[in-house]
């Protein structure tokens, strides 16, 4: 067993972290039971490339219990949290990340995990994956499948698919109700003002919210925001959602007219160049930027470095860049996701779902050939999540009758 932490000495803190996680997953802790007395997953090496978070660590922990050997490293930069990952590697496992990572040691930790040869591959952002197609082949014929656990994965796989480069099956993780409805939604939406509460503690109550996106991430960051007493401003490309935002009751309109008038711009598209120059340059004095998508695209930081003449961390996780035209703007986590790299990402209770998820895919893949390509999660396990869910909650639910549900499947009654 080997490992790359920033420093072992914190695992003792990140197993309190990792425990308090776990008080507040029942539905992991309810499938690493069956994990235990099962062990589906016997002597098969998984491969992680997730935020190493308190709650990535409990399926860690889950996968662990049901006898895989797991090897893990950041799908980000600076979205490891250290002292958690000080007790995975005291807890045995190999764990290769750390907070502030450069990019050449990022993709030389996915280098490490993949000399495990993993049989499994768990991505979020599907830079694992990639790896193994374009800089280590060889590894493919033994590998059994994937799970990929974020919508800008799913997509990038969908499209690495489409030019049938796609070379052994993904279970797409992101696409489960209880993962895209619950963490998308309700799990971005208050990591994300988590991030920026905790980077610049400034009161959201009055101040101009710019939402760029309003996918499930969008609504989720927008609901949150109103909450809070923000007025808040949708930005958006597709038809339907703009609509959708005008009709849950948010402004809408171009980023050109949004930058005006924003004091925080927040952008969760999964798309690049959001946020461009021209719109930076039409900022008021003192705006806040910040992502919450996955990758570091959606803001045009090297632009907004383009058009300052100065630039200095004030705070952790805020920069402030004065510009040319004498105003001044603040960049919170370096334009990289701002819920996982300022705060630490979505709250347990959710991550429970989607972790859920995650722990059953695997099982799935251990137990099934499937074709290569992007495989929808299969109805059962989504269903299994939901009711674990509600019995963890205590809430129950109506049962359909026999007439009813013969009702549901008629269709010779009418009026
Ligand atoms: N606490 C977290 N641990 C967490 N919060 C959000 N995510 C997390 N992963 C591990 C991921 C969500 O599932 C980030 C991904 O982009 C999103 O799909």
């Amino acid at each position: 067993m080997t490992y790359n932490v920033k420093d072992i000495k914190l695992a003792k803190k990140g197993q309190k972290k990792i425990d308090w996680a776990e008080n507040h997953m029942p539905v992991l802790l309810n499938i690493r039971k069956d994990f235990e007395r099962e062990k589906p997953l016997k002597d098969i090496c998984v491969g992680f490339a997730l935020h190493v978070t308190k709650e990535t660590a409990a399926l860690v922990r889950t996968l662990r219990c049901g006898g895989a050997k797991v090897a893990i490293t950041s799908c980000n930069p600076l979205s490891t949290q250290d002292d958690v990952a000080a007790a995975l590697a005291e807890d045995g496992i190999n764990v290769y990340a750390w907070r502030g990572e450069t990019t050449e040691e990022y993709y030389e930790n996915i280098d490490r995990v993949l000399d495990h040869k993993p049989e499994i591959t768990i991505d979020d952002g599907a830079d694992l994956i990639f790896a193994i197609h374009s800089k280590r082949p060889e590894l493919i014929e033994g590998i059994r499948g994937g799970c990929e656990e974020t919508t800008t994965g799913i997509v990038r796989l969908r499209a690495m698919e489409k030019d049938n480069a796609l070379k052994y099956p993904v279970l797409a993780v992101n696409d489960a109700l209880t993962k895209y409805m619950f963490d998308n939604r309700y799990g971005t939406g208050q990591s994300t003002l988590d991030g920026i509460l905790r980077a610049t503690s400034v009161l959201l109550a009055g101040k101009v919210f710019v939402v760029g996106g309003y996918g499930w991430c969008g609504k989720g960051i927008a609901m949150r925001a109103k909450g809070m007493g923000s007025s808040v401003v949708i930005t958006e490309v597709d038809p339907t959602r703009a609509l959708e935002a005008v009709m849950d009751g948010f402004r809408v309109m171009p980023m050109r007219e949004a930058a005006k008038i924003g004091d925080i711009c927040v952008t969760a598209t999964g798309d690049a160049d959001v946020i461009r120059k021209e719109h930076i340059g039409e900022m008021k004095n003192g705006a806040i930027l910040a992502n919450s998508g996955h990758f570091n695209v959606e803001l045009d930081v090297s632009g907004l470095d383009e058009l300052s003449i100065d630039k200095t961390n004030i705070r952790e996780n805020v920069e402030r860049y004065k510009l040319k035209n004498g105003r001044y703007v603040y960049l919170l986590a370096e334009g990289r996701l701002v819920n996982l790299a300022a705060a630490e990402g979505h709250p347990s209770e959710v991550m429970d779902m989607s972790f859920a998820n995650q722990a059953l895919a695997v099982k799935y893949i251990a137990d099934h050939d499937l074709e290569p390509g992007v495989h929808e999660i299969p109805k059962e396990i989504d269903e299994r999540v939901a009711e674990l869910k509600l019995q963890t909650m205590n809430i129950e639910i109506d049962i359909l009758s026999e007439r009813q549900r013969e009702y549901l499947s008629s269709w010779k009654e009418g009026t």
